[in-house]
């Protein structure tokens, strides 16, 4: 065992290297398209990630992003005001890898191999690996009051987030489960129509800081509502790849990071 890993995380509760537990949270992603550990993270290691992030801010790279909710270019070929090109809002602040200190426990987590291990095993994946860039791997991202992330579905078939502070209103993830189908080409307009007319109720997720969040967000979209009031929302996010060698696209990285190295 990864003695600086056990001295950060709660093994007890989420004993990553039993094969019932593996299969447990295998058969929970399954069921529901997210997986919560909550309380992965002990206090005193939220206490020094909450350090260590309000110690970098002003590395921070802020951004409001204009996109569409399927977070591709505008589809010129159907008419204005359609559901598929409609604008959606999102804004906060990104650190990137490279400013995030490599004895941070975000890093510690990212590669200890009991925690890879466990997450090929949830996600039915051989191996997992890093962004071959030195900005997209570990990633802590900034809410501010006001600021928010807009209705989308990712990239991405899958996402780690852990939350290190929560804000004293709003910034709560809500989500509609398979609200489209992308390995069929289905993009559901005219569901996103009516959710973006406010036709839907989504589900919230209910987190803690310490909670780590696994969530598949190819099909369900979802959001983060603005924060309110003034303590900043902090969460990371932890992105791995199932090939080797893979970056970030260029215009992806100039958009959330505003460089390319
Ligand atoms: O901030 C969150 O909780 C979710 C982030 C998210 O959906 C994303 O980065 O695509
Ligand atoms: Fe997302």
């Amino acid at each position: 065992m990864n003695e600086v890993l056990a001295a950060m995380i709660d093994f007890e509760r989420h004993p990553f290297k039993s094969k019932d537990f593996q299969v447990q949270c295998k058969e929970k992603l399954d069921a529901r398209g997210v997986l919560v550990l909550n309380k992965l993270l002990l206090p005193s290691t939220i206490k020094t990630l909450i350090e260590e992030a309000n110690a970098n801010e002003h590395l921070a790279y802020y951004c409001n992003n204009s996109h569409n909710i399927y977070l591709r270019p505008n589809d010129e070929s159907l008419p204005e005001g359609h559901s598929r090109n409609q604008t959606i809002s999102s804004s906060k602040g990104c650190i990137m890898d490279d400013q995030v200190p490599s004895e941070s426990p975000l890093k510690v987590l990212y590669s200890a191999d009991e925690f890879q291990d466990f997450l090929c095993a949830v996600l039915g994946e051989k191996a997992l690996y890093k962004y071959d860039d030195n900005l997209s791997s570990v990633n802590v991202h900034y809410a501010h009051e006001g600021q928010e992330l807009g209705w989308h579905f990712d990239n991405s078939a899958f996402a780690i987030t852990l939350l290190i502070q929560k804000p004293k209103g709003g910034g709560s993830f809500e989500y509609i489960r398979d609200f489209r189908d992308s390995d069929n080409d289905e993009m559901n307009y005219e569901g996103v129509k009516g959710l973006l007319n406010g036709e839907y109720t989504p589900s919230v997720l209910s987190i803690e800081p310490g909670d780590l969040v696994l969530f598949r967000g190819r099909n369900s979209v979802h959001r983060v509502t603005p924060t309110e009031g003034g303590r900043v929302r902090i969460l990371s996010v932890l992105a791995y790849n199932t090939e080797p060698g893979v970056q970030l696209s260029e215009s992806a990285r100039m958009t959330f990071y505003g460089r390319l190295n």
